[in-house]
Order: C-alpha cells, then sequence, then structure tokens
C-alpha cells in the first residue's frame, strides 16, 4: 500500500497510528506529498487534492483519513479498532466525530492565518472556529473525567490524541491544558504509546 502523506497533517498521522496500533505499518510505503504545491500531482490519486489518500495493493485509491482507517482496520487480526456493533460503537464513532471537529476547525484557523492576506481576514469567523475547540475541548476534559476515554486504543482515543498533538503544534499559546486537569492527564498517558512517539510531528 502507498499513503500520501505529510508530517504535520493531524489525519495523517490518525491514520498511521491507526496502522501502526493495527500492526500494518510496514506495509505501507509513505509518499511525502506537498498539497500546497502548485506542481503537486495529488489530484492523481485524490480528486479533492488532499492527504491523506491510500492507494491499495490492488490499486484501488480511498481518500479520507476515516473511510482510510475503516479500511485498515478490515486487514487485520486484533481487536477492532472501530467495533463492529453496540454502544461500543456509537461511543468510538462520536469520539472520533467531536475529535475530527477540532482538527476541521484548528485546520481552517491554519489555512485562514497562511493563505490568506491580514487585510482580507474574516475575525469573526476565526474566533468562532477557535469556539468550536474549546467546546470540543472541555467536553473531552469531562468525558475524560468521567472515564469515557480509558477504552482500549481504538480509532476515537486516536482522533483525540491527534487533534491534541495537532494543538500543540500550532496553537501551543491557546494552552489547551488550562482548567482541563483531566484531559491533560489522559493525553500525557496516551501521547506516550509508542504509536504517538513515532509520529510526533517536527515542528
Ligand atoms: N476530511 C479529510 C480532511 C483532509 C485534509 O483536509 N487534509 C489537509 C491537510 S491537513 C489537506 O490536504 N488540505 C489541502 C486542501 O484542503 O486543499 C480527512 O479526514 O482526511
Amino acid at each position: 500500500m502507498k499513503l500520501r502523506y505529510s508530517p504535520t497533517s493531524p489525519y495523517v498521522r490518525k491514520v498511521v497510528v491507526t496502522a501502526i496500533e493495527a500492526g500494518l505499518d510496514e506495509r505501507i510505503e509513505r509518499i511525502e506529498t506537498d498539497v500546497w504545491n502548485p506542481a503537486t500531482d495529488i489530484a492523481e490519486d485524490n480528486p479533492l487534492g488532499k492527504v491523506p489518500a491510500l492507494v491499495t495493493d490492488e490499486g484501488r485509491v480511498l481518500c479520507d483519513s476515516p473511510t482510510i482507517c475503516d479500511y485498515l482496520d478490515s486487514l487485520h487480526g486484533g481487536p477492532r479498532l472501530i467495533p463492529a456493533e453496540g454502544p461500543a460503537r456509537w461511543q468510538v464513532l462520536n469520539l472520533h466525530a467531536l475529535a475530527s471537529g477540532i482538527m476541521d476547525a484548528a485546520v481552517a484557523r491554519v489555512v485562514e492565518h497562511r493563505a490568506r492576506p491580514e487585510h482580507l481576514r474574516f475575525g469573526g469567523w476565526l474566533e468562532r472556529q477557535k469556539l468550536k475547540i474549546d467546546r470540543a475541548l472541555d467536553s473531552l476534559d469531562r468525558q475524560a473525567a468521567e472515564g469515557a476515554l480509558d477504552d482500549p486504543v481504538n480509532l476515537g482515543t486516536i482522533t483525540v490524541g491527534c487533534a491534541l498533538g495537532y494543538l500543540d503544534l500550532r496553537f501551543s499559546e491557546d494552552a489547551w491544558r488550562e482548567g482541563r486537569p483531566a484531559l491533560e492527564a489522559w493525553y500525557d498517558a496516551f501521547s506516550q504509546r509508542p504509536s504517538m512517539q513515532a509520529t510526533v510531528p517536527p515542528t
């Protein structure tokens, strides 16, 4: 398999952590791709022009990190990272959705800062993205305090870990840990997993 890859993308990190946890990482060749380079050929694999995209051994191209993670989860014989049924499935998928929303809002803030000239930036929209992140972090802190993140590693907790890592990379000045002790303690432990340590983004 080949993964169109960027070392700083939180979505790519989610896929790679999933692959490591599933024991599949060695089967995946990483093809570093700068989607912002005008000369990039990413659209040949993903018409949306985004990473991650996975080219399977059969030559099928999968895009969007949830699809890729679901596919990887179907390839291994260990405990499912996305439970097949029951309350655990909805817990994991909902946690995944919340953490993906943090990634979406954080990436939107980064793109707004980087791609748009300062006089064209829409402050109210940036503030709206930050509020989404803050509210989602508060929810995650409550869930961590209730033990909802204590399950064995799964797609939900992987996505939370990668979202928090991305906030540390791009918005450390926002100090997401402040006032969220349960989430901080959970992340301190989760980020020690070999899969997380092996995928720390370059600063
Ligand atoms: N929903 C997608 C989001 C992927 C995404 O937005 N990737 C960013 C990099 S962090 C990208 O490639 N952006 C390029 C663009 O939007 O044109 C996923 O989960 O894979």
